[in-house]
């Protein structure tokens, strides 16, 4: 029992989310050491939790390790243990070799194998035990994203007292591609147990409140597109498109050392006259190679020249253990050093691509150096990559090129929107990118700083939570 070894007073609010907002290191020595992983969500919904008797449950990165649960400044951190198996099985395989694939409109194969779902169960009920143990009566519990669709219905049947929110942090697919899943009736059905389920756009509603009338048999309300019944409950769905800490990283980029650190990137590269950017995790959802082809193409039709416009490629290292991303890193990988190879000259490589994770003022500098930012994911829940250089850019310089396919389309219409699999599209989108009057521009990026300015994660958490019935 988790809190009977512990002194906390139960907490009447808890996140709940596959990995903990801190991660466990093992030292060379032998010993272990908390780190820090400040991710968006934990700085939106850390000072919600610590003006309450706040809890965060999840896994602490490490397998096989069982640590007590602790406190850090005011916030309780409770870590459920995993097993080596069940990090292959329930993480890397159900939940990034099924449901990632499968949710992201099958851009790489889904695979569907009977032991990675038995694992994603079992770890689903490890997390709604553990939450059931912790959680004071009546709190509010909000669970975090596609690796535990089934925990709020395991969590209802063990503690219905609680009020328990779902937010999906990546698409609720078209129904056609769902339904190839053999435990679709058993995901939404999970999911059901919540009194609310978020998404990050009104297609991805839309989506759910089918599956849930034609596979869990879930009651429509007339007149009402954001609520379904079963039995006597009513759950509500919505759109609650997240966002980033935009007045954080407004002022972090007006800094001196992130404008200093951003002309000495443009230096060094030469001072070229345009800049590209892309920054995404090695994945193969976002359309790395999309964007390296576009470029490619008006290299090769001799309208842009490696010598005034450059390109950068920041991939951050990612699921290295999953096969579609070995797979796709080589891919990558190759088609930069043909681009190099074919185009670069001594001093003047035609694309620049590190393959590293960096600091978060370094990324700022980037985005403040970059002309044209590409962002152009094939599919994309919301991708905060977009907002976050809209963020950055209080100069209204810049330009950002979106997918149509990332939920951050629905609010970032004036950015240029491309269909990332029209290769020409994209090319030409570029190209207008890079000719743009910079008039146009700043209108532009005017329109889209209203937006992200005033449209942030605490604003994001405010209105789940809202929804869900707690006062914030
Ligand atoms: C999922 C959904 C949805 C990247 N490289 C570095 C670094 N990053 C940061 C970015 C950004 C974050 O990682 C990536 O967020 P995205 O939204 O772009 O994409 P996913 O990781 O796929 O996130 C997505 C999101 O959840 C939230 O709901 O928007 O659709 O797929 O913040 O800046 N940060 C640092 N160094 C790097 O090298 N420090």
């Amino acid at each position: 029992d988790p809190m009977a070894r512990t002194k906390f007073p139960p907490p009447d609010f808890v996140v709940v989310a596959n990995r903990l907002p801190v991660d466990l290191e093992k030292l060379p020595d032998g010993g272990r050491r908390w780190k820090r992983s400040p991710g968006g969500l934990v700085t939106a919904l850390e000072p919600m939790l610590r003006a309450r008797e706040g809890a965060w449950v999840g896994w602490p990165g490490v397998p096989d390790v069982e640590v007590e649960p602790l406190v850090e400044d005011g916030l309780q951190l409770h870590p459920v243990n995993l097993t080596a198996q069940e990090v292959e099985d329930y993480y890397e395989g159900f939940s990034n070799g099924t449901l990632w694939p499968l949710y992201h409109d099958v851009v790489a194969p889904p695979a569907f194998h009977r032991h990675w779902w038995q694992a994603y169960v079992t770890v689903n009920e490890r997390f709604a035990e553990y939450t059931a143990k912790v959680a004071a009566k009546g709190a509010t519990v909000w669970i975090q994203d596609y690796q535990l669709q089934l925990m709020p219905g395991m969590l209802r049947e063990l503690r219905p007292d609680l009020k328990i929110g779902f937010f999906l942090h990546i698409p609720m697919p078209p129904v056609e591609l769902f339904m190839q899943l053999p435990w679709r009736t058993r995901i939404v059905e999970g999911l059901l147990g919540a009194d609310v389920i978020g998404f990050h756009t009104a297609g991805g509603v839309r989506n759910f409140r089918w599956l849930a009338t034609r596979l869990a048999g879930a009651g429509t309300v007339r007149n009402k597109t954001n609520e379904v019944t079963v039995g006597r409950r009513t759950i509500t769905l919505g759109a609650f498109p997240i966002s980033i800490d935009s007045k954080h990283l407004d002022e972090l980029s007006r800094t001196d050392a992130v404008q200093k650190r951003a002309a000495q990137i443009r230096e060094d590269l030469g001072n070229p006259s345009k800049v590209i950017l892309g920054v995404d995790r090695l994945d193969y959802t976002k359309g790395i190679d999309v964007r390296l082809r576009a470029f490619h193409e008006l290299l090769e039709e001799n309208r842009v020249q490696v010598e005034d416009t450059v390109m950068i490629q920041l991939a951050t290292p990612s699921r290295e253990r999953v096969e579609h991303y070995q797979k796709m890193r080589d891919e990558i990988e190759l088609a930069v050093g043909r681009m190099n190879g074919e185009y670069a000259n001594i001093g003047h490589p035609a694309v620049h691509y590190l393959h590293q994770s960096l600091p978060r003022e370094e990324l700022a500098a980037f985005f403040v150096a970059a002309d044209v930012m590409l962002v152009t994911p094939l599919r994309d829940g919301m991708n905060l990559v977009a907002k976050e250089y809209v963020a950055c850019r209080h100069d209204l310089g810049g330009v950002l090129v979106l997918s149509e396919f990332a939920g951050a389309a629905v609010e970032l219409t004036s950015a240029l929107l491309v269909n990332p699999h029209d290769t020409d599209g994209v090319k030409e989108t570029l190209y207008q990118a890079l000719t743009m009057e910079p008039q146009e521009g700043r209108k532009r990026m005017r329109t889209l700083r209203k937006q992200v300015m005033s449209h942030d994660v605490d604003r994001w958490a405010r209105s789940f939570l809202s929804a869900l019935g707690l006062d914030t």
